[in-house]
């Protein structure tokens, strides 16, 4: 039975109102009216992480916490198991762990290979670490099974685990991972090992220590491609590297590769991603402007367990670095941020922004993921677009890309506000339908943009559908 529940009251006006951010991005308000249906197709998910449209036609979904992989038919919202992971551990203290992205062969259902690639978080004698398992999709059962284990002892944490993983049009297996949150809260004694890079003695010992704010590129049977990037030297899974938590990943029709990522009090981005590239974190957070930010460095100070971490106040003898006084000759800037502030901005009164920010543009989102919307798609304003789901604001954020596809133009536009946690998201073929997972819990933004823990549609898939051409 198809719930053509209403998501919120009068959602599709709200949306439209809180549809501009600060006095630059308000170029799509307009367009943002334009009419979409919005109800949800399922609900009693286990924090959704994943979702993609399979060559079946039905929406595929990971979740979590449910440790498993759900195929879900996008008409009624009928749900059908296609396999759980045991081996998984989701930490119910903490929202990174457990079973994450996935990504389906691209010769599945073509008379090819029939398989689904899990990338998921486990314990070994109580250490945490990750791992991508191939099943095989039975046809006939329409389930998941004979697992084989391509890549192993990835680190994992308690925090910022990336855990994207897509294919790529060269038929490789993409994978961001993220530095697990180290130099904050409970792991600020410990170092971000971002810009460390894997030794030739680790890679012939299959030591992948080193895979931390990295986006990693495999062969599909986990090893290591030969035109993968070398890199001081040595040529490892290592794609790109300088990354906090990179959550989302999107191919372009020519083969770009896109992400997006998680900054600290400011600065989520949108990357470029190129072979070899250094996306600068901790050293520089979005641009290498000095504007924010500074690398405050706690597992370098003399006494890091008797200082209290702070966000916004560094404490006296935890050395700091500015972005500027760091380089590096592959550093690549992102193609936009979200948001970078001014100079002096105070981070412990987002309503002292000035410059048009106010609470609502307190300036990160929560990026959680990427996807791009095709050339062909039935929303004219959405064509050629890269689009970025928030977790803190509840809402989809589209930004048009340029002609070469290597940076974007216009404001970018915000649709779709609920009082959710936009976890991931997938569209119909046509283009007409967007189909968004929520998390579970967590903290957002009510209608009125008070913080609030409570969610209006947990575990959920919600649907906008375009009628703007019918
Ligand atoms: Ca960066
Ligand atoms: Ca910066």
């Amino acid at each position: 039975m198809l719930k053509r529940t209403s998501i919120v009251g009068g959602l599709l006006v709200a949306l439209c109102l809180a549809g501009c951010i600060g006095s630059k991005d308000c170029k799509f308000e307009k367009l943002a009216l334009n009419p979409f249906q919005g109800y949800v197709l399922t609900t009693d998910l286990e924090n959704p992480w994943n979702i993609v449209w399979g060559p079946d036609d039905y929406l595929w979904v990971s979740e979590r916490s449910g440790k498993r992989i759900t195929r879900i038919n996008p008409e009624t919202g009928e749900k059908k198991l296609v396999g759980t992971i045991d081996e998984a551990y989701p930490d119910p203290k903490t929202p990174h762990e457990g079973v994450l992205g996935f990504a389906l062969s691209p010769d599945m259902l073509k008379g090819g290979d029939d398989y689904i690639y899990v990338f998921y978080t486990h314990r070994v004698n109580g250490q945490r670490l990750a791992r991508i398992a191939r099943y095989t999709y039975n046809l006939k059962t329409q389930t998941m099974g004979d697992p084989q284990i391509i890549i192993d002892g990835i680190p994992a944490g308690s925090d910022h685990n990336g855990g994207r993983l897509i294919f790529g049009p060269d038929k490789k297996l993409y994978l961001s991972k993220g530095e697990m949150g180290h130099n904050q809260f409970l792991n600020a004694c410990l170092p971000i090992e971002a810009q460390r890079l894997p030794t030739t003695v680790e890679v012939a010992k299959k030591d992948w220590t080193a895979y931390v704010g990295k986006v990693l590129r495999l062969n599909p049977d986990g090893s290591i491609p030969a035109d993968n990037p070398v890199l001081s030297g040595v040529r490892s899974h290592v794609f790109t590297y300088g990354h906090r938590n990179p959550q989302g990943l999107a191919f372009g029709p020519t083969g770009l590769l896109y992400s997006s990522e998680q900054g600290p009090s400011s600065d989520d981005e949108l990357n470029l991603l190129e072979s070899g590239g250094n996306y600068g974190w901790p050293h520089v957070a979005g641009f290498r402007d000095d504007h924010g930010y500074v690398y405050a460095n706690y597992s370098a100070a003399a006494d890091c367990k008797n200082l209290k971490w702070d966000a916004n106040v560094i404490p006296a003898g935890v050395p700091q670095q500015k972005e500027t006084s760091w380089n590096a000759p592959n550093f690549k800037e992102p193609l936009k941020t979200f948001y970078t502030v001014p100079m002096g901005f105070n981070f412990s009164d987002a309503r002292n922004a000035g410059d048009g920010l106010d609470y609502v543009c307190w300036p990160t989102v929560g990026a959680s993921s990427v996807l791009y919307y095709p050339e062909k798609g039935v929303v004219p304003f959405w064509r050629n677009s890269l689009m970025m789901t928030s977790l803190k604001n509840g809402s989809v954020y589209v930004a048009k890309l340029g002609q070469s596809g290597k940076q974007l133009q216009g404001d970018v536009g915000r649709f779709f506000r609920s009082e959710n946690r936009y976890r991931s998201l997938a569209i119909d073929p046509e283009g007409r339908r967007l189909f968004v997972i929520t998390d579970n819990g967590g903290s957002g933004r009510d209608d009125a943009l008070v913080p609030t823990t409570v969610m209006k549609n947990p575990g959920s898939i919600l649907v906008f559908r375009y009628v703007g051409d019918l």
